[in-house]
Order: structure tokens, then C-alpha cells, then sequence
């Protein structure tokens, strides 16, 4: 069936240059089968960004979150998210913030997070580095991990801000599995993670 996918995605790419990757993972509290959120995962084609959607839910109010794509994925039924390795760091660099260029932050880090007043965050990220097609910078099959505090970007100074940028204990993890290769005839709009951004807000806030 997966086969059947990708061909698909293939031909489509060839016709119209549109293919979609998507990828999902689901993130439980560490080491607990607590379900706190889910994340999206859509790269349009090999060129452009992969944007993050999704709700994480359950923080505390107004805390700030280190974010990143840890190396190894969780073994089926493994809920402690420290089996999630290092950093995702294909390049061997040192650790940076979201904002770094390739040559200066690992592929795998995301920055920072910031849960508003009711603790929900709402996941709206668009980043160049990690990816679904290209397979060395390919976040398939590895795992999210969002931290107790704050991700100092590898500025603060600490012991370990050059590996993981102090960002705490990992409060929550999950695996993120690419599931769904994604044919469109119809590109749409980049405005659509923002709507769906908007009406998750009115939901919940
Ligand atoms: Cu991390
Ligand atoms: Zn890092």
C-alpha cells in the first residue's frame, strides 16, 4: 500500500511538481501513557519548508518549552523519552537556536515554545532544516521532545548549552511517524496551517 503511495507521489511530482509529505506525532507526557498533544508535520516538495501545526495542552501558564527532533525513535511501547538519544545532529555541529543557518545549530533544534496563559501551546513553525524528502536531514522515524524550560540557543553559558542548550528535563516526547505520502493537483494556500491555527483558538481559548 505504501509502495502504491510513494509511486503515486512520484508520478505527481513529475506532472504538476506538487507532493506532499506528511508526518504526525503523538506526544505523551515522559515516561507516562498521558497523551498531551498532537503535531503536523507537512513538507509541500523538496524546496520548501516543513511546517509544524498542532496543540500541545496540559503546561503550565506561561512557561517557555526547549523544542527539538531528537536522533532515535522510541521502540513500540518505550514511554521514557530520554531512549530518544541526543539531538538530532547529522552535520556534528554544535547546538543552536531555530534561527541559526545548517552550519550552526543542529539539524534537530527547534528553539523554543511558549505555553500562553492556560497552558496550551498552539504550534505554528515553519523551518528550512529538518526535513521529510532529503534523507540525510530526514525527521521520519525520530523523535520530538519538548523540555522543562527554556532552550538557551547554546548562548547561556552552561555546561551543556553547546549540546542541548540547558533546556531541562524532557517532559514529553513522541515519535514522529511518517505515515501519509500526499498527491495534490492543487496547491494550497500556505495561509491554510494559519486558519487552522485561528479556528483551533477559537476552540480552545
Ligand atoms: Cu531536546
Ligand atoms: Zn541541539
Amino acid at each position: 500500500m505504501k509502495l502504491i503511495f510513494i509511486t503515486l507521489c512520484l508520478l505527481s511530482l513529475v506532472h504538476t511538481k506538487h507532493c506532499s509529505l506528511v508526518a504526525t506525532a503523538n506526544l505523551h507526557i515522559d515516561s507516562a501513557q498521558v497523551g498531551i498533544g498532537t503535531l503536523l508535520f507537512h513538507q509541500r516538495d523538496p524546496a520548501s519548508p516543513v511546517r509544524i501545526v498542532g496543540i500541545i495542552d496540559g503546561l503550565k501558564s506561561n512557561t517557555v518549552h526547549g523544542f527539538h527532533v531528537h536522533r532515535d525513535p522510541l521502540v513500540t511501547g518505550q514511554l521514557n523519552c530520554t531512549a530518544a538519544g541526543p539531538h538530532f545532529n547529522p552535520y556534528n555541529t554544535l547546538h543552536g537556536p531555530r534561527e541559526a543557518d545548517i552550519k550552526n545549530r543542529h539539524v534537530g533544534d527547534l528553539g523554543n515554545l511558549t505555553a500562553n496563559e492556560n497552558g496550551i501551546i498552539v504550534v505554528e513553525i515553519s523551518d528550512a532544516i529538518i526535513d521529510l524528502y532529503n534523507a540525510t536531514r530526514s525527521i521520519a522515524n525520530r523523535t520530538i521532545v519538548l523540555h522543562a524550560i527554556r532552550d538557551d540557543g547554546g548562548k547561556g553559558g552552561f555546561p551543556d548549552s553547546n549540546t542541548t542548550g540547558n533546556a531541562g528535563a524532557r517532559i514529553a516526547c513522541g515519535v514522529i511517524s511518517a505515515t501519509m505520502e500526499e498527491s495534490e493537483v492543487k496547491p494550497y494556500s500556505p495561509k491554510v496551517a494559519t486558519m487552522i491555527t485561528d479556528f483551533l483558538q477559537k476552540l480552545f481559548l
